[in-house]
């Protein structure tokens, strides 16, 4: 009756306080009940668990932009984003029968929930550029916006009494528009991306997909590629922080095959083959928008959001936030008089 075990816990009790003799215990002093696989684990791999648990309780924010010449379907595609598999459970979207044109930058927020975690995501449609005679700094409203959701941010990050976790506006990636020409990238494209490639994450599309044939896509998209890489337009993913092999090796297929990513935008549904889908209705049938073999909207779709999230909010944040900060808080004009004292605690650890 228990007799070993207790016997020779007792034993070994005994045997700190008074060393001699020692006897042979008998049974072995390993705990037999343990798995002895798990011995000397730490359990540092739970960390992904921890995290896991606490961005379930708060939650995310992701921001996409979308930007380009007028009437090349930004707002549309704002549309698609909300009503594809995005966010297809949630109800609350309103519909409006005809986009109109846009003509204020306008954000527009849903939170969508999966597994239990929520991401806020906010997309901000802008007016397109290109219509005035004269199309001169016309990236400066957008540059402008994006610069105040840093500022935004870091008036929070410097205050006295911050929040525990800041509301973040700030745009995590941007779409540019590229209309399907079928020839080159026009000057005001290339000027407005190098401007917005400093201060965002770039993401060219080219914008009405269905209009070009599969030939012209293919040929269009390389010729894109081209003239950014002549023009020196650092779009994303960009090479330089690539932080491994693996990373390189995946980001230069998507540098040199996927972008920019045709896409097709649309808001009306259809049934195809006994299921609704969003898609375009021509006098040749339905072009699907998350059909693979009819466009690349899906495939940006899960570049954006399953694959590259993360990282693009990381880039946002060490690269671009970090930037604009290192530059405002060496200015260190403007900021409120009672953050300044703060300001410098933070410029130390620059
Ligand atoms: N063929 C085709 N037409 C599209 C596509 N996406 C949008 N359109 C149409 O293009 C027109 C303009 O679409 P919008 O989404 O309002 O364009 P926008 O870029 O927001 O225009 P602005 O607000 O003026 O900048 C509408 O008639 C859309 O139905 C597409 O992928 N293919
Ligand atoms: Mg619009």
């Amino acid at each position: 009756m228990f007799k070993g075990p207790v016997e020779s816990k007792n034993e070994a009790a005994m045997s700190e306080l008074v060393p001699e003799p020692r006897q042979k215990p008998v049974v072995p002093m390993k705990p037999t009940g343990i798995n002895t696989n798990l011995l000397g684990y730490i359990g540092i791999d739970t960390i992904i668990e921890q995290m896991r648990k606490k961005t379930m309780k708060t939650g995310f924010d992701f921001n996409i932009m979308v930007v380009g010449q007028s009437g090349l379907g930004k707002s549309t595609l704002v549309n698609t984003l909300f009503k594809s598999q995005v966010s297809r459970k949630s109800s609350s979207w309103n519909r409006e029968e005809k986009i109109p044109k846009t003509v204020e930058i306008k954000a527009i927020g849903h939170v969508i929930e999966e597994g239990g975690v929520k991401m806020k995501l906010t997309v901000i449609d802008t007016p397109g550029f290109g219509d005035q005679i004269n199309n001169e700094n016309c990236w400066e409203p957008i540059e402008k916006y994006i610069n105040e959701q840093y500022e935004k941010f870091l008036k929070e990050e410097v205050n006295i009494a911050r929040k525990k976790r800041i509301p973040d506006t700030r745009v995590h990636c941007c779409l540019y528009f590229i209309s399907p020409t079928g020839h080159s990238l026009r000057p005001l494209d290339l000027e407005f991306m190098k401007h917005l490639s400093k201060v965002v994450n770039i993401i060219p599309v080219i914008a009405k997909a269905d209009t070009m044939t599969l030939e012209e896509k293919t040929e269009f998209k390389q010729r894109v590629r081209k003239e950014l890489e002549v023009n020196g337009i650092e779009f994303y993913p960009q090479k330089e922080f690539d932080e491994d092999l693996e990373d390189k090796t995946e980001n230069d297929k998507i540098r040199q095959e996927s972008m920019p990513f045709a896409v097709v935008g649309s808001d009306k549904e259809y049934q195809v083959n006994g299921k609704r889908v969003l898609g375009r209705k021509t006098p040749w049938g339905i072009i699907e928008v998350e059909n693979l073999t009819h466009c690349e909207f899906a495939l940006l779709r899960d570049f954006v959001i399953r694959t590259h999230l993360q990282d693009l909010k990381e880039v946002t944040h060490n690269i671009h936030y970090e930037t604009y900060r290192a530059k405002r808080l060496n200015d260190n004009g403007g900021l409120p008089p009672m953050t300044v004292e703060t300001e410098e605690n933070h410029e130390s650890n620059l």
